[in-house]
């Protein structure tokens, strides 16, 4: 039985690989994407238990997604897969230092995941369940999904983490705003960033965001990109410098792997000011490497940068 249970959409992930784009280029490099499946490879890969579900479709991309998770020690036993619908798919490109995504995914198999499909007894046997602001985005059926997982959780003593991972792409910020801050208030955990808070709450001061913060019971982590992290706990504030990173290769993913380290942190029995610290490592870490989850790190590569010792292969 998983520690930590997450859902949400799993997707084919096509790269240009060159800084010609999509459009010019020859081929496309296939990886995967998701957030939910980014924060479990994370967390399994820092040697903590956990389950990832969501639906795929019976096709070569789903099949891969499954197998691949899987062979990063994730629990995938929940996951469906639709005969019918496929698993979406992401494009993505780098052209003058833009990134620019585009879903295929409005009809793909986890947009069809219904309410009835969660498993009360495998939510109820974990201690957290993480959960994102994508998955209310694709679909009524998913926005229902995710309260209701919410539910679950709450009414069987499990914790809650939300990450509200705001996709203009998806939905209008209006519709965000709702539902998100209905999220954040049912949350243990809210662990959004300066840029989403600003647009969810219509405000461009700090100082009045975290007034807004301080009214929610959840414990606040504003992921930090470069200087800080900001932790409000019990109405206290505390700042949490972030790791020196020299050189950023690929961003995408940093805000997932914050996530496996905040919550590994917190499951290892640490402070949460520990626990986000340890989050703030995991993000620096995978901003250093391509891909998504890639560049995630394990427990023993983690604890070394924590101990600072120098990692010589040769
Ligand atoms: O946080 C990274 C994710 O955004 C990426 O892996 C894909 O889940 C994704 C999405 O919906 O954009």
């Amino acid at each position: 039985q998983p520690y930590v249970v997450t859902f949400g959409e799993s997707m084919g992930l096509l790269t240009a690989p060159s800084a010609k784009g999509i459009e010019y280029a020859h081929g496309l490099e296939l990886s995967f994407g998701g957030a939910e499946t980014n924060v479990a490879i994370g967390l399994a890969r820092l040697g903590i238990r956990v389950g990832w579900f969501g639906r795929l479709g019976s096709d070569p991309i789903g099949r891969s997604i499954l197998t691949r998770v899987r062979g990063e020690g994730v629990d995938v036993s929940r996951a469906a897969q639709d005969g019918e619908r496929p698993t979406g798919l992401m494009l993505r490109e780098q052209t003058s230092g833009r990134t620019s995504v585009y879903y295929y995914r409005k009809l793909s198999a986890m947009s069809a995941m219904q309410p009835s499909e969660l498993d009360e007894a495998y939510i109820a046997g974990a201690s957290m369940l993480h959960v994102t602001g994508i998955m209310p985005a694709l679909s009524d059926s998913c926005k229902e999904t995710v309260f209701e997982a919410v539910r679950i959780a709450r009414r069987n003593g499990v914790k809650v983490c939300f990450d509200p991972n705001l996709r203009l792409k998806l939905w209008s910020l209006s519709d965000a705003r709702e539902t998100l801050l209905a999220l954040a208030q049912q949350a243990d955990y809210f662990l959004p960033g300066m840029d989403e808070l600003m647009l969810l709450y219509e405000m461009e001061d700090a100082e009045q965001i975290m007034d807004r913060l301080r009214q929610l019971d959840a414990v606040s982590v504003v992921k930090g990109s470069r200087t800080e992290t900001l932790l409000l706990e019990n109405g206290q504030l505390q700042r949490i410098p972030c790791f020196p990173v020299e050189r950023v290769t690929d961003a995408v993913g940093a805000g997932d792997g914050f996530c496996a380290g905040f919550i590994a942190g917190l499951l290892k029995g640490h402070s949460t000011a520990e626990a986000v610290r340890l989050g703030n490592l995991i993000g620096s870490l995978v901003v250093q490497a391509e891909g998504d989850w890639e560049g995630l790190p394990t427990w023993s590569h983690a604890e070394a940068v924590l101990l600072d010792k120098r990692h010589v292969e040769r």
